[in-house]
């Protein structure tokens, strides 16, 4: 009992501080930022989307922001650090419903509850820039973005493919399909597919842009990168005219027009114009290209085709080859249209196999290739591998590469780029989004919703099968902004991810009423210097926000910004103490209430940055959280204990010495990781200087300028992670004013004292060899003499000379030495590489300031001794960066 009301005594209660400081902090207005400020340090977390509960991924993502912008802050830096909520979509609709809401309540009250445990999380946010992206002064701006976005000729009216209830008659959206069978969610009927008129954003028109920056990305991870390259799925290629007797002619698009000799048939898609054609005459067609139409997307294998019975002319051979209509050929990417070759393609040749059209070879490996070509049976499967043309008429061996160049100009071909981006669809048949600012009048078509009548805001929700907007009469009604007769609005809303691709914009002007954002401050504020957020956000997210950001630089909304996230950290998941991801039907998620009720905030934010490195998943760990709480605690203990005097204080002396060189150096390294993103490394280091000033009050009365400084030091690293803890030790030392405003320490280790550690770690290492290999059971004297002078200057020489031996010996002033220096030439010279050491005094110091710590180790007495102090037989062993050692039992 007695002990644990002791540890109440020193303890901290999370459940009081956390709260306190909070509040000191909102108090101060820390974390608000003037709009004045100049090019302030931007950090920045993705945003959540409004589900009601914070969960441990949201936790990791917004502990490393925070911590980053509370070292920026400490630093000096003007630092914006904004939050918001990304609050339209579908699962606020399903929740009104099943909770007899609407949809905006229902966002409301979880805006409420996520704001409140952000705020127990000790996150420090610019609270005055908070936005929600379903308000009708930032959705506003989505409205009036559209438009500037149609003025720029980048919205078109395109088909897709929509899902269709016939019996609700009505548009879904893919979530309010159900099931393998797809069948509509609210009345169970199998939804069909229909081809309806949407609204796209032309994204396509900055592929290039966006496929080509992203090589200047530089402090993007690479698999980001990778992934947007393949999204966007830049192909270069050819495109070539074939003639169909009675036809216009066909373009194609191929990557691989070195293998045109090999073509053996032809394939349209469905969509293509001349498929169409074709299918005027003829029914086997007609039935197929409305089959696939009406077919899903998976129901097709690559087999599903049908000859049309027409020929085209291949302009390579002159040979005439069968013309298929494929379902595997796409209507929307390149032209359309293509000529298979079997040999050389795998879905080409699994094509022919069903269809019984011939193989043929005509690229074999070369001879640097890893396949030989006796072993390539294009009958079996295809070889798609460059290599060297057969078959091929007068090009026979020609590198496939040199041919792809060559034939464009043989067939009077074009060099031809192509993307897989397709345009960027937004059209949402659903409620709870951006209302598209359109009417459709019968007179004058799509007319846009008049600037001045913007917002156009949501009508109150009704529960219907449908959307409720197209339920809502007296909101779709109006009249046509242009000739006042009868319209009706568009009842579309648009993808949430408008919303979250220039949110990052209107944080730095959250409140403007004219216009989306500022923009002389947004070019200035701009880019985010740190933005960081799941991975799953790779391409979406990511490619649309770019993309914004460049059509905003075109259209002089912004000046000079073409790209919003400088730096972009991808978090790693945050696992269950299983090691599976963390699942409410595997039961093995954490809450991260429960951590905070049981143990606080600080606790919980150290552990996750201590477990891994932002980028790096890590699996919970109870004893892992427990180490974090009792770190905290021992170091708020510590600092209590001596503020209350009950830490005995003395001289200074070469312990404080070391003591306080230790502290320079962690505050120089710590900040380095900080600033590198790697928290893990900089809180070990804390947490060694903490164990170090513990050891120091063990073996001495401590010096209290250095005691002190190590506390304050230690205490200040720490602050980004564990703010509250901080800012109580902070005050408990006596300081006025704010640890969270406070200056950082300054970070100057002693040149070259990565030397030092590495003389006084390697030292102890020897000693303890020595102990144990001797079998030395209780040592009472510990004598280390360090190596004389000319050691060094031997070592000096040999480290730059080609020929070791030679050069020592010719050095005038090491001759003295004669054979001595001549034999530890020869020794350096069979080592082939001579290191870096300190001098023979620095050395001499740097052992005496740590040799309290080998005290420590072996209960020993040590001594360290100059080359001239020490023994001839001692002192003659030492050498530079190794002292020689002398154990007496
Ligand atoms: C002839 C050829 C020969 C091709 C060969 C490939 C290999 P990837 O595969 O990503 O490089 N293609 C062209 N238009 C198409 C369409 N509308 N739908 C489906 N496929 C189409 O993409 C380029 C290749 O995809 C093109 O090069 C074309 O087939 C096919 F040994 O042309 B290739
Ligand atoms: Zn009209």
């Amino acid at each position: 009992m007695a002990a644990e009301s002791e540890k109440r005594e020193c303890g901290f209660n999370h459940t009081e501080i956390e709260p306190a400081w909070q509040e000191a902090w909102d108090e101060a207005d820390v974390f608000a930022i003037p709009d004045d400020a100049e090019d302030p340090a931007y950090v920045l977390a993705m945003f959540p989307y409004t589900s009601g509960n914070l969960h441990m991924g949201h936790v990791r993502n917004y502990t490393i922001t925070d911590a980053f912008a509370r070292f920026e802050r400490m630093r000096g830096e003007a630092v914006l650090h904004p939050m918001g909520w990304d609050s339209f979509g579908l699962p606020a609709e399903n929740a009104a419903e099943d909770r007899d809401t609407n949809p905006r309540d229902w966002t409301l009250s979880c805006m409420d509850s996520m704001r409140e445990q952000l705020t127990r999380m000790g996150f420090g946010y610019d609270w005055d820039r908070e936005l929600a992206t379903c308000d009708p002064d930032y959705y506003r701006w989505n409205q009036w973005l559209f438009q500037r976005f149609q003025d720029a000729g980048l919205v078109e009216r395109q088909a897709a493919e929509l899902n269709w209830c016939p019996s609700c008659e009505t548009v879904l959206a893919d979530e309010q399909v159900e099931g393998e069978d797809e069948l509509c969610w609210r009345c169970d009927t199998p939804i069909e597919h229909r081809e309806m008129d949407q609204w796209f954003l032309t994204i396509t028109d900055y592929a290039e842009e966006l496929y080509e920056a992203l090589d200047d990305l530089d402090d993007w991870p690479n698999n980001v990168r990778e992934m947007q390259r393949n999204w966007i799925g830049k192909q270069e290629g050819a495109s070539v005219a074939f003639d169909i007797s009675g036809y216009d002619e066909v373009d194609i698009f191929t990557t691989r027009l070195d293998t045109i000799y090999g073509a053996t048939y032809f394939s349209l898609a469905p969509g293509h114009p001349v498929a169409q054609e074709i299918a005027e005459d003829n029914d086997e067609v007609a039935e197929y290209i409305e089959m696939a139409a009406a077919a899903d997307e998976d129901d097709l294998d690559v087999t599903s085709g049908v000859f049309t019975g027409e020929y085209a002319v291949n302009p390579a051979t002159g040979e005439e080859i069968p013309v298929y209509v494929a379902d595997y050929v796409l209507t929307d990417i390149g032209t359309g249209a293509l000529y298979a070759v079997p040999g050389h393609d795998d879905r080409d040749h699994e094509f022919a196999s069903a269809h019984d059209i011939p193989i043929q070879q005509v690229v074999e490996p070369a001879e640097d290739a890893e396949a030989d070509p006796e072993d390539i049976d294009v009958q079996e499967a295809a070889y798609t591998e460059d290599g060297l043309l057969i078959n091929s008429g007068e090009f026979d061996g020609l590198e496939s590469e040199a041919a792809r160049d060559r034939f464009v100009s043989e067939f009077d071909g074009e060099h031809r780029t192509e993307y897989n981006l397709r345009d960027w669809g937004i059209s949402r048949q659903r409620y709870w989004g951006t209302p598209i600012p359109m009417v459709w009048c019968n007179e004058c078509g799509a007319v846009p919703v008049p600037e001045e009548d913007l917002p156009v805001e949501l009508p109150e929700f009704v529960q219907t099968t449908g959307n409720p907007l197209d339920a809502t009469e007296d909101w779709k009604h109006t009249t046509c902004p242009e000739c006042g007769g009868p319209a009706e609005r568009e009842t579309d809303t648009m993808d949430t991810f408008i919303g979250s691709s220039w949110y990052f914009l209107r944080y730095v002007s959250p409140d403007l009423e004219d216009a989306p954002f500022d923009s002389e401050r947004a070019s200035d504020w701009m880019p985010v210097d740190q933005y960081v957020g799941g991975s799953e956000h790779a391409t979406m997210h990511l490619i649309y926000a770019r993309f914004f950001t460049k059509v905003l630089d075109d259209i002089d909304l912004i000046d000079g910004v073409r790209e919003p996230f400088e730096n972009l950290t991808t978090q790693g998941m945050v696992l269950g103490e299983d090691g599976l991801k963390m699942s409410k039907s595997r039961g093995n998620g954490v809450s991260p209430q429960r951590i905070i009720d049981e143990y606080g905030a600080d606790t919980a934010r150290l552990f996750i940055m201590e477990a891994a490195q932002p980028e790096k998943e890590f699996a919970w760990d109870s004893e892992g959280v427990r180490s974090a709480h009792d770190f905290l605690q021992s170091l708020y203990t510590l600092a209590t204990e001596y503020s209350r005097g009950e830490v005995s204080t003395g001289e200074g002396s070469t312990i404080a010495d070391y003591v306080a060189r230790e502290i320079d150096a962690t505050a120089a390294s710590a900040t380095s990781e900080y600033e590198d993103f790697r928290f893990n490394h900089a809180l070990q280091a804390v947490r060694e200087l903490v164990s170090l000033l513990r050891r120091y009050r063990e073996v001495t009365a401590v010096d209290p300028g250095t005691f002190e400084n190590g506390l304050v030091t230690a205490t200040k690293l720490l602050a980004p992670v564990a703010p509250h803890v901080a800012e109580e030790i902070w005050a408990k030392l006596g300081n006025d004013g704010l640890l969270a405003e406070a200056g950082w320490p300054a970070a100057e280790a002693p040149e070259d004292y990565d030397l030092e550690r590495r003389l006084i770690e390697d030292t102890r290492e020897d000693v303890r060899d020595i102990v144990e290999t001797v079998g030395i059971e209780d040592p009472a004297e510990i004598t280390l003499a360090v190596a004389p002078a000319w050691k060094h200057d031997v070592a000096d020489v040999a480290r730059d000379a080609e020929n070791v031996v030679p050069a020592v010996m010719q050095n005038e002033d090491l001759q003295r030495h004669g054979e001595d220096a001549a034999d530890f030439a020869k020794d350096l010279a069979a080592r082939g590489h001579v290191d870096q050491f300190l001098s023979p005094e620095r050395e001499l110091a740097t052992l005496q300031r740590a040799a309290w710590l080998i005290e420590r180790e072996f209960e020993a007495d040590v001594a360290v001794l100059s080359a001239k102090d020490a023994p001839d037989d001692l002192a003659s062993k030492a050498e530079p960066g190794r002292p020689a050692i002398d154990i007496v039992e």
